[in-house]
This record gives structure tokens, sequence and C-alpha cells, in this order.
């Protein structure tokens, strides 16, 4: 340690060839931690069994007191506290968020992040005001480009000492679909301390880092914004000298709820023989969900399963079913999704260094046996 931030901070890497997992790598996946994939039984996952993702410190909140501001290239800059906020007509939508890393873990060589196999999902209720019916009523001046948007969250990453900041192009910022919502509620009930509390953004169809939680002011910008969590953090680049795109809406996904039950310590799932209900969810950002298919000898062969209509819910994810009959032996079952503009998963992992964005195909090794 030579007394700077460098010395307690590191650069991102990927792990070598055979490294396991470290210690640090357990201690944030401990801290944040998934859906247990039976979650994905409910439409609306129950308080506690969505994924959480926090990269410093949950803040210690009062609400009283707290205010959201609006300001930057705007007319008249606002300052609502929670009454304020809660004054508006209140718009609910129901949404799937997902992290920009899960599935990182299971990436090989792995970056090292916050190791998700494939569970950084959970689909909520999110109540809140339209964030065009904020901006409008602040006047957004010619020229304005992004709207940036500051959590109260404070810590240092790779070096770099922060806010947690992040920012949208104006037109997403605007826009009516999706909607973008600063939310005060969560399932009905106020925000917890973990996704929010007292407001966050919520960015319908977008991976979750651009869903600011415990939010305090939104900024209306004329240039790009640059900082850490835009242009360093979550690029798709393949080495670390490139620039990279940015991640944005979430790629399609299918994820199984585990059939049978499973092993404490392998997790390997165990089903009897005869028919076995296989179901789960499957969503993306980009489009509604129009199939999904499964695989009971890990990815030869595939079945159409019946996919739950979208409808009133278009940001949320679709259910699947489709029934298989089991026969005593090992299987490695295999599930896959395309959404209507036929966006689909990859059968080989999509690498990057980052490990983000990535919807390689869901594996779910099963043993068939008898009582
Ligand atoms: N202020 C702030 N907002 C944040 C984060 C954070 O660390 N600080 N993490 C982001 C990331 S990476 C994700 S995936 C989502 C997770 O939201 P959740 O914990 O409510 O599921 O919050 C996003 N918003
Ligand atoms: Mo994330």
């Amino acid at each position: 340690m030579d007394g700077s931030l460098q010395s307690v901070s590191g650069p991102g890497r990927v792990a070598d060839p055979g490294e396991g997992i470290s210690t640090q790598e357990l201690a944030l996946a401990a801290r944040n931690h998934g859906l247990p994939l039976e979650g994905l039984r409910y439409d609306v996952t129950p308080p506690g069994l969505h994924y959480v993702l926090v990269h410093y410190d949950i803040p210690a909140v009062d609400a009283t007191g707290w205010e959201l501001t609006v300001d930057g290239l705007v007319r008249t800059p606002l300052a609502l506290d929670i009454a304020a906020l809660r004054s508006y007509p209140a718009v609910t939508h129901r949404v799937t968020m997902e992290c920009a890393g899960n599935g990182r873990a299971l990436l090989s060589p792995r970056p090292v992040s916050q190791p998700w196999l494939v569970e950084a999902v959970g689909t909520a209720e999110w109540t809140g005001v339209p964030l065009r019916i904020l901006l409008d009523e602040a006047g957004v001046e010619p020229g304005a480009v992004e709207a940036v948007f500051t959590g109260a969250d404070h810590g240092v990453e790779r070096g770099v000492e922060q806010d947690y900041r992040r920012s949208l192009p104006l037109d997403v910022a605007l826009g009516d679909f999706p909607e973008v919502l600063v939310a005060y509620a969560m399932n009905g009930e106020p925000l917890p301390p973990q996704h929010g509390y007292p407001i966050r953004l919520v960015v319908p169809g977008w991976y979750g880092m651009a869903q600011v939680k415990w939010l305090r002011e939104v900024t209306v910008v004329d240039a790009p914004f640059t900082g850490f969590q835009q242009s360093v953090a979550y690029r798709i680049r393949q080495s670390a000298d490139e620039p990279g795109e940015p991640v944005t809406r979430i790629a399609p996904r299918a994820l199984m709820a585990p059939p049978g039950f499973p092993d404490f310590m392998s997790r390997h799932r165990v089903v009897r023989p005869g028919l076995v209900a296989l179901e789960g969810r499957a969503w993306s950002g980009w489009a509604p969900v129009e199939r999904v298919e499964v695989s009971t000898d890990g990815g030869g062969t595939w079945t159409d399963a019946d996919v739950g209509r979208q409808a009133r819910h278009p940001w949320a994810w679709a259910g699947w079913r489709v029934l298989w009959t089991a026969t005593p032996g090992s299987y490695v079952l295999a599930v896959r999704a395309t959404d209507v503009d036929g966006r689909t998963q990859p059968l080989e992992q999509p690498w990057n260094r980052g490990g983000f964005a990535n919807n390689l195909v869901q594996r779910v090794p099963v043993l068939c046996v008898s009582p």
C-alpha cells in the first residue's frame, strides 16, 4: 500500500486460465444476491427474491428532506421532495430487470467482477412519475443531448473515486415506449433500501446499470456524458485499449425453473420417470419474445414450448412451458429464446472483457431415477 486509491482499487482484469473464484469475488457474491431460480415461477418476483446489485454501499437514507433536483440545460430547474413526486398521477410498469454482467462467471476466461451465473434477474411492478413529465415541466432547452442521473452512493472503482452516475440519450429519457420512470414504489410498497429507497430510475428494456438507485439529481447536458460508468465500465470490448460499444438494451434470454429436486451441494437436479413439466421465463429488451425452444439432449434437437402472451406487460418476461417424458438416465436440458425481430441466443459463448450482455443458452444437467 503506497497510500494512493490505486493501491486499494486495481484495474479491470480477466482471470488466468484455471484461476478459481477469489475471496474478493465471493465477497461480492455474498452481498449481491441473485434470484433463486425457483423464483421464476412467480409472474412478479416477491420482495427479497429479486436480484440485487450494489457497486458501493447501500446508503442509509432518511427520506425526510430528500430532494430530487432537475437542472442543467432547462428553463426552470426543479427541486422535488417525495410528497411532491407522489402528487403527480402515478404510473405503474411491470419490468424485467437484468444485470448486464449476468452469466459472467460462466465465461472462459472469466472477467473478474461480480461472478453471476445466470440468476441476475427479477421482475417488479414499479410505480412512479414518468421522467418525461418532469423534463417537460422543467423545459429542456435547445442543444440538450443527454440526461445524466446521479445516485447518492459514493465509492471508488478501478482507482476512480465517484458518485454512481449514468446517462441516457434525451430521446430515451423523454420516450413514452419504453417510458422511463422515477419510481418510489416496488410491488406497491416503498422501495426497499437495497433497491434504491426513496427513489430510483427505471428504464424498461435496458440492462440494470441504467436504472440509477438512490436518485438525487437529473442534469440535462449538451454533450455525451463521459463519466466512469458510461465510458470506462459497461462497454463491450475485446481488449482494454479499445473504446468499445455501450451496453444498452437486454439481449434475449430464457431460463428454466429448476425441475425436480436438487442435491444440496452440487445443485444437480433429480427427476422421476414420467411426465415432467419444464417451465420458466423468457425476455428481450428489444422486442417481445416470440419463440422458446427446449432441448433435452444438450442442444442437439429442439422442441417448441408454449409461450405466454406479453400484451399487457410488454417489458416483463413471458412464461413458457413444455412437457417432457423422462426415462431413467442423464440429460442436459437447454432452453433458447427468440424475439419477434429474430434476435436469439448463441450456443457458443459471446465473449467480451467485461462479460456484458452475454446471453449464452442455459444448460441444466438432470438425472432421472426411479424412487
Ligand atoms: N446508484 C446506483 N444505482 C445503481 C447501481 C449502483 O450501484 N448504484 N447498480 C446498478 C446495477 S449494475 C444494476 S444491475 C441495478 C440493480 O438493481 P436492483 O439491485 O434493484 O436489482 O441497479 C443499478 N443502479
Ligand atoms: Mo448490473
